[in-house]
């Protein structure tokens, strides 16, 4: 009988407690793994981007100042200056307040202002001569801002090039000339700017400033626990601290699993 037993435990069923053994650990690993993955997982949400309210500058220019066509604001939802103040706001430079429009409308122009603008003053830029604008944009409310971009024509045509600096808020940033000559964008980042009015001031370069839009975002990554993902990995737990009951109870009792003759 005992060689039977001794036997036995040198064989199957040895191997058997081993392998419940192993899978023992395999779901307990699986259970704390889930455990502490649920509680540590998180994911990285990209920094906001921050919505303007309103502007305020003065209109584009345009062939009353010798442009070619007329680079307005056209559609500017705010009043202008000049009677009847409502859009369409077809005079040259006058003074736009209270609303939005080409800056803030979400289209980038991609080509060069000679292509989308016309003498109807409704293409996607917004062209200054002679002038730097200054451009005032409101806020809901207190805003966090890094970063400033600015969406700008770099034209063929020398008569359109970049301006030579931006003044945001008080603080200069020289804008570099890009080698090709097509719309590009620049950004202007670590601003650290808290407040509800943030002023952009375009410096001339001699030529024809053309804007197709600004955009701000927060800088802030924000850290968020994935929900699903958290489902997911406790679920990882529940099923493995299961299994380890189910196991540790067969290990710690092999002799359910011994042959009634060896009992
Ligand atoms: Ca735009
Ligand atoms: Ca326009
Ligand atoms: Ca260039």
């Amino acid at each position: 009988m005992e060689s039977a037993c001794k036997k036995y435990w040198n064989g199957t069923m040895l191997s058997r407690v081993r392998y419940r053994r192993l899978s023992r650990l395999l779901a307990l690993w699986i259970a704390v793994s889930g455990g502490v993955a649920a509680v540590a997982w998180t994911e990285d949400v990209a920094a906001a981007p921050v919505i303007a309210v309103g502007y305020d500058m003065p209109n584009g220019n345009g062939t009353a100042t010798g442009g070619f066509f007329n680079y307005w604001d056209r559609d500017y939802t705010g009043n202008g200056s000049v009677a009847p103040f409502s859009a369409p706001h077809t005079n040259d430079g006058e003074a736009l307040s209270g609303g939005l429009g080409d800056l803030t409308d979400g289209v980038i122009a991609t080509q060069d202002w000679f292509f989308v603008e016309s003498a109807a003053g409704d293409g996607p830029y917004v062209g200054w001569q002679d002038i730097d604008p200054r451009i005032t944009f409101h806020f809901a409310s207190s805003v966090t801002i890094d970063t400033v971009t600015l969406h700008l024509a770099d034209s063929t045509f020398s008569e359109v090039e970049p301006p030579n600096n931006a003044n945001i808020d008080g603080t200069n940033f020289t804008i570099v000339n890009p080698v090709a000559d097509v719309p590009f964008s620049v950004s202007f980042s670590g601003l650290g700017f808290t407040g509800s009015e943030l002023t952009l001031e375009l410096r001339q370069s001699g030529r024809w400033i053309f804007l197709s839009e600004v955009t701000f975002d927060d800088g802030i990554t924000a850290h968020s626990i994935s929900t699903p993902g958290q489902v997911l990995l406790l679920g990882m737990t529940i099923v493995g601290l299961g299994v380890w009951r189910r196991r540790r109870s067969a290990v710690l009792y092999p002799s359910q699993y011994l042959p009634s003759s060896t009992r």
